[in-house]
């Protein structure tokens, strides 16, 4: 991927104040090629984010911008009318200096944010207490959008978490065999297969109306909560760009996935990958005090489900981009798709273990 962007040049198309000083890669997202700019005002140093969008993904930067806009606007509302600190408590957009959420440069569409500052978004749990933290945000994320009406948003990136695609997907990726991997990774592509009746827990329910479809955030994962470094608060749900119509059930689950891994989702030694039941038990009681009366019994039966199906169609979409050449999540090194990969079958198959354990905690708490 190029890193020569004439970043002084893009910085000046934004309505960012002051001289230009700096702009260096920062943050661990996958999708998105994010930055860290400095600018000298008269204040001191500013910083704010500077992302290049992935618009091989997104391909109409103009819905998804639109989208954004409109989450970000009324979460700035509601921390408005509680008092809060917009700069901190929510994403907010910096203008292009043509009325625009975005600009154009070289064919690349770049965004600016407010860098919420003295903040972190974490890798992995560092404490229990963070993690209750970001539960209580998505918790009350979930509740916020319950207000939202979703015919205003478009489906960016429709069947994002219909595992019954990603499946699909999956065994194309298999049959095609573009970067001849498919023998090396025998064991795990059998893995997914016998697994396969997990693919329509939820999609069914959700096609049946059992399960509400509803406005839901979709990249629920820890380092998408920014946590306040002086009280161990969580302070702003970020990365919108894939809120739209999903289910609670994807939010809580995908959360779990991430944040009850005892190791990084890339790690190499699986002995090392473990799945934290006390973090989960943690994770839903501060998901469920937030989530207030928006969840309904069909959800919270579910939830145990969404965790173990999150974490597998997560593992199958890395191993079908490892088999397709690693053209989707953002690789460091050879072969990190396929240890995500692993780290999510590993995880999997900790959750069923104790996966009865998992549905009473969701109905006790
Ligand atoms: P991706 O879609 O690639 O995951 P994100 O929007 O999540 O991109 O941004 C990547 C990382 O950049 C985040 O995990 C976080 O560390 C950092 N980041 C994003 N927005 C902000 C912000 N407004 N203030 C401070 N850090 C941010
Ligand atoms: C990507 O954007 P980021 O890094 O927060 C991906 C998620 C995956 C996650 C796995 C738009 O999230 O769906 O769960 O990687 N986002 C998109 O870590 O595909
Ligand atoms: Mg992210």
């Amino acid at each position: 991927m190029k890193e020569e962007f004439d970043f002084k040049e893009i910085v000046s198309l934004f309505t960012a104040e002051g001289e230009y000083v700096s702009c260096v890669r920062y943050g661990e997202g996958h999708i998105n090629d994010t930055f860290k700019l400095a600018m000298h005002t008269e204040k001191g140093e500013v910083h704010y984010i500077l992302q290049r969008i992935n618009h091989r993904l997104f391909t109409d930067i103009g819905k998804l911008m639109h989208n954004i806009e409109l989450v970000t606007e009324y979460c700035r509302k509601s921390v408005l009318a509680r008092g809060g600190d917009v700069n901190r408590e929510c994403l907010t957009l910096v203008r292009a200096k043509d009325g625009r959420s975005y600009a154009e440069y070289c064919g690349d569409f770049f965004r600016m944010y407010v860098f919420i500052e003295e903040a972190t978004s974490y890798q992995v749990v560092r404490n229990p207490r963070d993690f209750y933290e970001s539960a209580v945000a998505f918790g009350n994320f979930a509740n916020l959008l319950a207000g939202f009406d979703a015919k205003l948003l478009y489906e960016i990136l429709p069947d994002f978490h219909n595992t019954k695609v990603r499946y699909t997907n999956f065994l194309r990726a298999v049959e095609k065999d573009s970067f001849g991997r498919r023998e090396s990774v025998a064991a795990e592509i059998a893995w997914v297969q016998a697994r396969k009746n997990l693919c329509g827990l939820l999609v069914d329910k959700i096609e049946a109306g059992t399960i509400p479809l509803r406005v839901s955030h979709n990249d629920t994962k820890l380092n998408n909560v920014m946590i306040d470094d002086a009280t161990g608060r969580a302070l702003a749900v970020i990365d919108l760009d894939t809120v739209m119509p999903g289910s609670l059930c994807y939010d809580f689950g995908d959360s779990i996935r991430f944040g009850c891994s005892s190791a990084p989702e890339d790690e190499k030694d699986l002995s090392k990958v473990n799945f934290r039941f006390d973090l989960y038990e943690t994770y839903l009681r501060g998901y469920l005090s937030a989530v207030g009366n928006t969840i309904t019994a069909e959800e919270r039966k579910d939830l145990a489900v969404g965790a173990v199906l999150m974490t597998y169609e997560c593992g199958m979409r890395f191993l079908t981009d490892y088999l397709e050449g690693d053209v989707y999540f953002r690789t460091t090194r050879p072969n990190q798709n396929l240890d995500r990969a692993r780290t999510q079958f590993k995880l999997v198959d900790d959750m069923q273990g104790v996966f009865d354990k998992m549905v009473r905690a969701a109905e006790r708490v």
